[in-house]
């Protein structure tokens, strides 16, 4: 499907339907008919697909409604379904589309909708991110608490209003806490992107309460608790922000401290998805 014809951009179609109608896709392309978890791979979190479990099928998410090509090199754009040692279905969506692309919000949560439809009762939100916090250093996983959303979007439509208390489940982040005792929280601000921030917007950031900044995520969570899912958030720090280095930032940077951080954070990961 070329993104031009995309059915989430019809402005009067119903993007829960479409969701409805991805997840009839992937049981249909998959075989598999109803997921347990779903799971969004961000940089540097890639590989944790190999580890949850044996990958029953491999989709395209171009075959899928609703969904759109990725933008970025080290997005796999790719929907798997794998069934874990203890026999969960988990859906890993490595095919995330963001809000910096320009494609609207129902875009960007159309993945979480369609997890929910797969009768996902857990969403797992994984990204790469910059430290404010200067003990958040590169290589570092830390636990999303709670989100600080600058994008001034909303992926709601209407008079809908969803308590975010919780957003980030407390009862999952004790979860992730049994596997790996040492792993902190922070408040992940979300930017729109897709430029970085300037020093005095990280500054901005670590005064409002922010720990880590990003592009995705914050929007992703609250379409997700509409859902009514329950999500656990997982950032990787792959660079300290703007200005709390003395160094420029780079996309480069970024991906090298994915790549050298996976084995270690995918391990963590498939070790927590299998306790959830
Ligand atoms: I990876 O420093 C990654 N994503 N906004 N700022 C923002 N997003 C990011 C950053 C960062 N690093």
């Amino acid at each position: 499907m070329s993104t031009a014809d995309n059915p989430l951009d019809d402005p009067n179609a119903d993007p829960f339907e479409i969701a409805r109608a991805a997840a009839a896709d992937i049981a249909r392309l998959t075989g598999v008919e109803r997921h347990d978890i779903a799971l969004t791979l961000g940089s540097g979190w890639g590989k944790a697909a190999d580890l949850v479990g044996e990958t029953v099928a491999t989709v395209p998410a171009t075959e899928v409604s609703g969904f759109s090509k990725p933008a970025l090199e080290g997005h796999v754009g790719t929907l798997r379904s794998i069934l874990s040692p203890s026999g969960k279905r988990i859906l890993v969506i490595g095919a995330r589309t963001h809000y910096y692309e320009g494609h609207g919000v129902r875009r960007v949560v159309h993945s979480v909708r369609t997890a929910a439809a797969t009768g996902a009762s857990v969403m797992v939100l994984t990204n790469g991110a910059g430290g404010v916090n200067p003990s958040y250093t590169p290589g570092r996983p830390v636990l999303i608490s709670d989100h600080i959303n600058l994008t001034a979007d909303s992926p709601l439509e209407g008079a809908t209003f969803v308590d975010l208390t919780d957003l980030y489940s407390r009862r999952l982040r004790e979860v992730a806490r049994t596997i790996d005792p040492t792993l902190h929280e922070g408040v992940y601000c979300q930017f729109r992107g897709p430029h970085y921030e300037t020093p005095a917007e990280v500054r901005m950031a670590g005064i409002i309460g922010g720990d880590i900044v990003g592009m995705s995520t914050a929007l992703e969570a609250i379409a997700a608790r509409q859902a009514g899912m329950e999500i656990l958030g997982l950032s990787l720090i792959t660079n300290l922000a703007a200005g709390i280095q003395d160094t420029p930032l780079s996309h480069e940077e970024v991906l090298e401290a994915g790549r050298a951080a996976e084995p270690v954070i995918s391990d963590l990961l498939a070790r927590v998805v299998e306790a959830l």
